[in-house]
């Protein structure tokens, strides 16, 4: 029996590496709803490209809300350009049902967009009742879900070009 799995670090000795010219290319796209807390997931993903990668291999797109997600990243995935892309956004329920729509809708779309182009698409969107739960997971006490959802991706790409060599 033969067992893998992708590891993020990985990369950090290819960014080492002189002889090695190949470094993958992250989108990070951001919804701009909720800006108080998308501003802390965005730290967390960056924190993890700073760490995983490197930030000139990163660019940042900014989307009015979650619902905009998964369009800019089949937009992006599409481009050809990146290896990788991170969702991040926070859907804080309201009075109405309009959290439910825009919570199934940006799922299952950043879900149909990593398997229509078989790229890693990570799952940085915050689906919480209050805003503070949202803040405990944007840096607080709960951890940061832009950073996981970074580090995540960039493992999941890792064990893909595992299966690919
Ligand atoms: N977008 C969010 O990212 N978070 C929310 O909590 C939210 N709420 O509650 O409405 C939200 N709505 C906007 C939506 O994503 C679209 O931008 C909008 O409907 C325009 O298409």
């Amino acid at each position: 029996m033969t067992v893998y799995e992708g590891h993020p670090s990985r990369f950090i000795s290819d960014r080492n590496d002189k002889d090695n010219n190949y470094l993958p290319k992250i989108a990070i796209v951001v919804s701009k709803f909720n800006e108080f807390v998308t501003e802390k997931l965005l730290e967390g993903a960056l924190d993890a490209v700073d760490i995983y990668l490197d930030r000139d291999h990163c660019d940042v797109f900014w989307v009015p809300g979650a619902f905009e997600l998964p369009l800019i990243t089949q937009k992006l995935a599409a481009s050809g350009s990146y290896d990788c892309i991170v969702c991040l956004g926070a859907v804080i329920k309201g009075e109405t049902q309009h959290f439910d729509y825009v919570c199934s809708e940006a799922a299952a779309g950043i879900r149909q967009v990593s398997i229509e182009y078989g790229i890693p698409v990570g799952f940085g969107l915050l689906t919480t009742f209050t805003p503070r739960q949202a803040m405990d997971r944007a840096g607080g006490n709960k951890g940061n879900k832009g950073y996981d959802a970074t580090k995540s991706t960039i493992e999941i790409l890792e064990l893909i070009q595992i299966i690919e060599e």
